[in-house]
């Protein structure tokens, strides 16, 4: 057998990709389980359009401009118009106009309904706010080093839904381990004990991937497998949403719901459930 195939077999008894999926299901499952993420369109480009616009539109008021008639370039250059020290401040406005709105959460979900209910399921419970990622070149302030999610506070059932605002590639995107690769590390993460993230990174680095998502692509990845970001040295600043996806009856580490996660696709017999009580009196 193929040695990505028998990865994919048996866990508990239960193969990894039950037969009852259709063959499209099974087939980007099996992308997902082998790779650790996968890039596809989004399913709603005018909604991920109306979301850059809002950034767009909240940046360039923070500003004191108008938008500019080309969001995508201005957002790729906006480090001709304000420097790596500011970034934050700018990142903050930015996505003040984003998460202040009540359709945010559900546009976002809408750039990939099916992949999510494909990969994570149909009852599903997701992070209440969007975060925004903002790397301009050569900026060492906003790398984030080599972790993954499940080693401080989420839960191993969550995936990451990852939404560039421009085309990123190289190290304008983030990077993360495969499966494999990251499985070979965590067997023997014990002699990375007192060393730095640094030496993390420069021995997992010669296997890293760095995805290329084009504006238009939404990337789903698992954040159990080692990934982070470096100093963008590509010509163009940076522009990625992130936020958490998991099964609403998964389990929860630190981040509860109904303070980080909220429920977004309940079904109606989930409700007829929690509704149901006894008959009074049943019992007597
Ligand atoms: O966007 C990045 O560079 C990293 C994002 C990340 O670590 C996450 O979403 O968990
Ligand atoms: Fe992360």
């Amino acid at each position: 057998m193929h040695s990505a195939a028998k990865k994919l077999t048996v866990v508990d008894g239960t193969p990894a990709t039950p037969g009852f999926l259709t063959a499209d299901e099974d087939a980007l499952s099996r992308r997902f389980l082998d790779q650790g993420h996968v890039v596809f369109p989004v399913e709603n480009r005018a909604s991920l359009d109306r979301l850059r616009k809002t950034i767009a539109d909240s940046a360039a008021a923070w500003l004191g401009i108008d938008t500019p008639a080309d969001v995508g370039a201005f957002l790729d250059t906006i480090h001709t118009r304000v420097g790596p020290e500011k970034v934050n401040d700018l990142r903050m406005a930015a996505i003040r106009g984003v998460n202040g709105t009540d359709w945010t959460i559900r546009t976002y979900f809408s750039l990939a309904r099916t992949a999510l209910a494909t990969l994570v399921g149909n009852e599903l419970a997701m992070q209440k706010r969007l975060n925004l990622s903002i790397q301009m070149p050569g900026d060492h302030s906003s790398v984030l080093a080599t972790h993954a999610d499940s080693w401080d506070g989420d839960s191993p059932f969550e995936v990451v839904l990852w939404v560039p605002l421009v085309n990123v590639y190289g190290s304008k995107c983030m990077f993360l381990l495969k499966p494999e690769q990251d499985a070979k590390r965590a067997a023997n993460f014990r002699r990375f004990a007192g060393k730095s993230t640094e030496d993390l990174y420069r021995d997992i680095e010669p296997d890293l991937i760095r995805p290329e998502v084009r504006y238009g692509e939404a990337m789903i990845f698992s954040p159990n497998l080692m990934h982070g970001n470096r100093v963008n040295t590509e010509r163009d600043t940076r522009w990625s949403f992130n936020c958490r996806v998991k099964g609403l009856f998964t389990p929860y580490a630190d981040k509860r719901l109904g303070e980080f996660f909220e429920p977004v696709t309940m079904r109606a017999t989930t409700r007829m459930g929690l509704d149901y009580r006894e008959p009074e009196g049943f019992d007597e």
